[in-house]
């Protein structure tokens, strides 16, 4: 899979289309547009009307082409587009023909962006944004990706590194001070100072509460109580459709039953857990356990009680939960306590009011956060090691001792921040981010 080869495939989505857009990227491109094009490969960033025939002469549409020439295409390669009807058999022609050309094959997922990842068109980030709004479901994750695409992280990253290139190079100063163990104090406050504010600037974005990782692969709600209070039934409710077994057997929902939906224009995942109780079935005992972790992990919970039977009181409920006191259709056997919202999965009194809770939780949650550093594991896992590099940077400067140890932490920060963005150590999260892709991005 060398850069040499071409590569093509179908940039627009599963046919029948109104246009199909074949695109093309690497050195064969002008052969292509001699061989195939009746015009002939057009002037750069000219859409240029076409005729375009295989190899045996035979047509295969009428179209329009835009070329764009290396180093000023999406790839940095030359590039070609073909604007197609987008008809099944145009598009396997199409694809035929190019791949017939010996150096032209179909690209992987990805693989047009991955080029410009390497010809440093797009650093990591910028190409996760460009995946990212494919995939975007909601406006809320269209304009992270959006300001991620657009070096909106490369920027905040690129000040950190700035800052810590600085500190390196007043920390070999002190290295190379004459004096051993005689630093004078000015020359370690600047450096301190510096640390301070990324340290300062990289802990408030760790400390996000995952917004922009929420944003984009969605909030967590927990549905936690005792068994039967109607906890799947609520779950039902809130999907619309039959997704947990319901029965009136206390302990049916063993494994959690996850389901998507879309509130206050943010992705929610709610979960449907197994009932608090104590067991001596051992799935029951895992499904009980599994529903401890949900809901401890949760950015909220839906707490159930049971209105027709008493039920003993729900577990920690943090200030942002949810109480819920379900069967309000049934002869209540306890009063709703402060707060509880009355609901009935049956009739489903109190749904809408559940629903717009969790909306202007989630609304309310995204907002929290102007603009999250932060948007994946991956970015998380790296700053959170860059951080504790630079904290033992600093201790290691309030010794004397310290300058060459905090050199080397600030040296290792400074990979870890250097590969979110992909300047180095990309080899291991090539595969893994670009492999997300679809085919023909
Ligand atoms: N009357 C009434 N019964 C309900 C309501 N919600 C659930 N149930 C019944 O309570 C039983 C347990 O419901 P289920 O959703 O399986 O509870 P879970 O164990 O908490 O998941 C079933 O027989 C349901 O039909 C409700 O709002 N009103
Ligand atoms: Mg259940």
């Amino acid at each position: 899979m060398g850069a040499q080869d071409t590569i093509c495939a179908l940039a627009s989505g599963p046919p029948p289309s109104a246009i199909a857009i074949i695109r093309i990227s690497g050195p064969a491109v002008a052969e292509v547009g001699k061989r195939f094009l009746a015009s002939g490969l057009p002037e750069p960033k000219r859409a240029s009307l076409t005729y375009i025939y295989d190899a045996s002469g035979e047509l295969i549409d009428q179209g329009i082409a835009l070329h764009a020439r290396a180093p000023h295409s999406y790839t940095g390669e030359d590039t070609l587009e073909l604007y197609l009807h987008g008809g099944p058999a145009v598009i396997d022609h199409a694809l035929r023909a190019l791949t017939s050309v010996s150096g032209i094959r179909l690209a992987e997922p990805g693989e047009f962006t991955r080029r410009a990842f390497e010809n440093g068109k797009l650093d990591l980030t910028e190409a996760e944004g460009v995946a990212d709004i494919i995939e975007a479901e909601t406006t809320a994750q269209k304009s992270q990706a959006l300001r991620q695409l657009g070096g909106g992280l490369t920027e905040i990253y690129d000040t950190w590194r700035e800052e810590l290139t600085g500190a390196l190079a007043l920390i070999e100063v002190m290295i190379d001070f004459p004096d051993e163990g005689d630093v004078p104090e000015d020359t370690v406050r600047p450096i301190l100072e510096r640390l301070a504010k990324v340290i300062a600037e990289i802990e408030t974005g760790l400390g996000d509460r995952g917004v922009g990782e929420r944003i984009r692969d969605g909030f967590r709600i927990a549905i936690v109580g005792p068994p039967n209070a109607g906890k799947s039934s609520i779950l039902n409710r809130l999907a619309r459709r039959e997704a947990a077994i319901v029965t009136d057997i206390a302990g049916t929902t063993r494994d959690i039953v996850e389901v998507r939906i879309i509130l206050g224009g943010q992705v929610v995942w709610i979960a449907d857990t197994a009932g608090l109780r104590e067991t001596e079935d051992v799935v029951e005992a895992e499904g009980v356990r599994r529903a401890r972790r949900a809901a401890a992990e949760a950015d909220l919970r839906i707490h159930v009680i049971d209105g027709a039977a008493p039920s003993p009181p729900p577990g920690p409920i943090e200030a942002q939960d949810i109480v819920i006191f379900n069967k309000a259709d049934a002869r209540p056997a306890i009063l709703p306590p402060d707060g509880a919202l009355p609901v009935s999965a049956v009739t489903g009194e109190g749904i809408d009011t559940l629903e717009s809770w969790i909306a202007g939780f989630v609304s309310q949650r995204a907002a929290s956060v102007e603009a999250p550093v932060i948007t994946r594991a991956r970015h998380r896992e790296k700053l959170a090691a860059g951080l504790a590099s630079l904290v033992s940077a600093r201790e290691a400067l309030a010794q004397d001792i310290g300058a060459e140890l905090a050199a080397e932490d600030v040296r290792m920060a400074l990979r870890q921040l250097s590969s979110v963005i992909g300047k180095v150590d990309v080899e291991d999260v090539l595969g893994a981010v670009f492999s997300k892709f679809c085919i023909g991005k």
